[in-house]
């Protein structure tokens, strides 16, 4: 069974493989539909502009979608920058500016008030299939960036459990425990289900 992954973001296209290695699927990326531009992300919320992705790389690959929307709700911000998380900053936003404009927003904010959560939702989409995953992480920002390893807010977020940011984690620790992982291994769940009944 083949699937597509609609992201250009070639962090998550990484991660995503590395997760599901092992089912007995062929892993597309957007790299080989170079004719498939920027999808908008203008939903109101991570389900919406999952779904809506999943569905605009189907309709015109005719192939079994996955797409995924991952925001960081920070609580002392009323949940932002969510589903804004990629272009916290404005239109030019940047990995650095983002990480320095929720710097600057929490700012004064006391360790007991940094409580944030990644939540990441998948949304897989094909001929009469149409599921959602969801995968969260609770965790907090700290109040300077830590560590070079992956990316987005990564040297701002220690999760429960843990005293290193997900940029001090190698690759293999963040994949076991992150919100994209969690949410990936119900989407395995899901795809595993699709292999074997398209497989009968
Ligand atoms: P797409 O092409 O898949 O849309 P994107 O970079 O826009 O890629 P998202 O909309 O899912 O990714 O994520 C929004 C932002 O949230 C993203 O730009 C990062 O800043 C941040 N983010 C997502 N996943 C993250 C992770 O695992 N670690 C740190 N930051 C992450």
């Amino acid at each position: 069974m083949r699937v597509v992954l609609a992201t250009h973001n070639r962090h998550k296209v990484e991660e995503i493989r590395d997760i599901l290695a092992g089912l007995d699927i062929e892993l597309l990326s957007l790299d080989s539909f170079p004719e498939i531009t920027e999808i908008e992300e203008d939903g109101e919320t991570l389900e919406e502009n999952a779904r809506k992705k999943a569905v605009a790389v189907f309709d015109l690959t005719h192939i079994l979608s996955l797409a995924d929307d991952t925001g960081l709700e920070v609580e002392a911000l009323g949940g932002r920058p969510g589903v804004y998380s990629a272009r916290y900053s404005g239109e030019n936003a940047t990995y650095q500016r983002n990480n320095e404009k929720l710097l600057g927003e929490m700012k004064g904010v006391p360790p007991e008030r940094r409580k944030a959560k990644f939540r990441c939702v998948i949304s897989i989409i094909g001929g009469g299939v149409d599921e959602i995953a969801v995968g969260e992480v609770p965790g907090r920002i700290i109040e300077s960036p830590r560590g070079t390893n992956g990316f987005g807010y990564d040297p701002l977020f220690v999760p429960d459990g843990y005293e290193i940011t997900y940029a001090e984690m190698d690759s293999e620790l963040k994949n076991s425990l992150s919100h994209r992982a969690r949410a990936l291994e119900k989407a395995k769940d899901i795809l595993k289900s699709l292999v074997s009944a398209r497989g009968r």
